[in-house]
C-alpha cells in the first residue's frame, strides 16, 4: 500500500517523518536488553565500534546476531516509506544501532554514506534512506538526533565544521516510533546531557543499483538466509548482484542463472 499523499508531501518537503507505534513495549525491552548485552560483549572482546570519544557505540551486523532482529528487515509499517523514497526494489545497506551515553557531545553534521563523497550538486532524488527505531524516548537533552528539515533540497553537503544551523531541530519522540529520513538531510546524533544512555536501532537502505555498506549476500549466516522470505532475500540484495562469468552451455555442473 503506498503511503498517503500528505506523508509523501512531508517527505518531499522536510525529508523526514515520524512513524508512530512501530515497536511494542515488550519489543523495545527485548531489543534493548539484547543490544546492551552485545555492546558490552563487543567492548570486552575488542570488536566494539565506539565513537564520540568512547561515549557512542554502534553494534553492527544485527541480522547475524539474533533472530529477533530479522523482523526489522521487512517491517510492514516501515517498508512503504522505503518503497516510496527508494523504489519497490530497494535494498538493505546496514542494520545497526547507535548507543549515545551520558556526556557524549553533538556528533558532526553529515549526509549519509556515499553522498558524503559525491560531488555537488547531489542527486535530486533520494539515494539512501535512514531510519532510527527509538528504544528510548528521544529528547533534545538526551541525544535526540539533530537535523535540518528540508536541507536535502539544497543538494549540498553540510559545510565542514558546521556547529549549529539556525533551522536545526533536535528530535523529541517517544520510544517505539521510527524517525525515517532521506540520507541527504543534514543530521547527526545530539549531545547527551542526561545520566542515561539513549539507544536506537538503525535500518539504513539504498537504491538497488548502489553498493550497500555491508555484504549480506556473502556473509549472512546460513540460518538467516534459510529463514528469509523472497522479499527479505531481495532486501538483503540477492536480486541485485553483479552478473557472474559466462560459462559454456555444455557445463552441466554449473546451474547458475545468468
Ligand atoms: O543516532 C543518531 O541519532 C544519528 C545516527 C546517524 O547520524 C546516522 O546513522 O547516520
Amino acid at each position: 500500500m503506498p503511503i498517503p499523499k500528505e506523508q509523501q508531501r512531508e517527505l518531499n518537503e522536510k525529508g523526514c517523518i515520524l512513524i508512530p507505534d512501530v515497536l511494542s513495549q515488550s519489543e523495545i525491552e527485548m531489543y534493548k536488553a539484547r543490544l546492551l548485552e552485545l555492546a558490552e560483549k563487543e567492548r570486552e572482546d575488542g570488536s566494539g565500534r565506539v565513537h564520540t570519544n568512547g561515549l557512542g557505540q554502534h553494534v553492527r551486523w544485527l541480522v547475524n546476531k539474533g533472530e529477533i532482529f530479522e523482523k526489522l528487515v521487512a517491517h510492514p509499517k516501515v517498508m512503504p516509506f522505503f518503497e516510496y523514497l527508494l523504489g519497490v526494489n530497494y535494498t538493505l545497506s546496514t542494520l545497526t544501532s547507535n548507543i549515545i551515553s551520558p556526556g557524549a557531545s553533538d556528533g558532526g553534521y553529515h549526509v549519509d554514506n556515499a553522498l558524503g563523497a559525491m560531488p555537488e550538486p547531489l542527486p535530486s532524488f533520494p539515494m539512501f534512506v535512514n531510519s532510527l527505531w527509538l528504544l528510548d524516548d528521544f529528547t533534545p537533552e538526551n541525544g535526540g538526533t539533530r537535523y535540518v528539515p528540508g536541507s536535502h533540497r539544497s543538494l549540498t553537503k553540510p559545510p565542514s565544521g558546521l556547529a549549529n544551523h539556525p533551522q536545526e531541530v533536535r528530535l523529541s519522540a517517544p520510544k517505539g516510533s521510527v524517525f525515517l529520513f532521506n540520507g541527504a538531510v543534514w543530521h547527526s546524533a545530539g549531545a547527551n546531557r542526561t545520566g542515561k544512555a539513549r539507544i536506537a536501532l538503525i535500518c539504513f537502505c539504498c537504491r538497488s543499483f548502489l553498493k550497500p555498506m555491508f555484504d549480506f549476500v556473502h556473509y549472512l549466516k546460513p540460518g538467516v538466509v534459510e529463514r528469509a522470505t523472497p522479499v527479505m532475500r531481495r532486501i538483503y540484495g540477492f536480486d541485485s548482484q553483479p552478473k557472474p562469468p559466462d560459462v559454456p552451455k555444455h557445463n552441466k555442473r554449473d546451474t547458475r542463472a545468468i
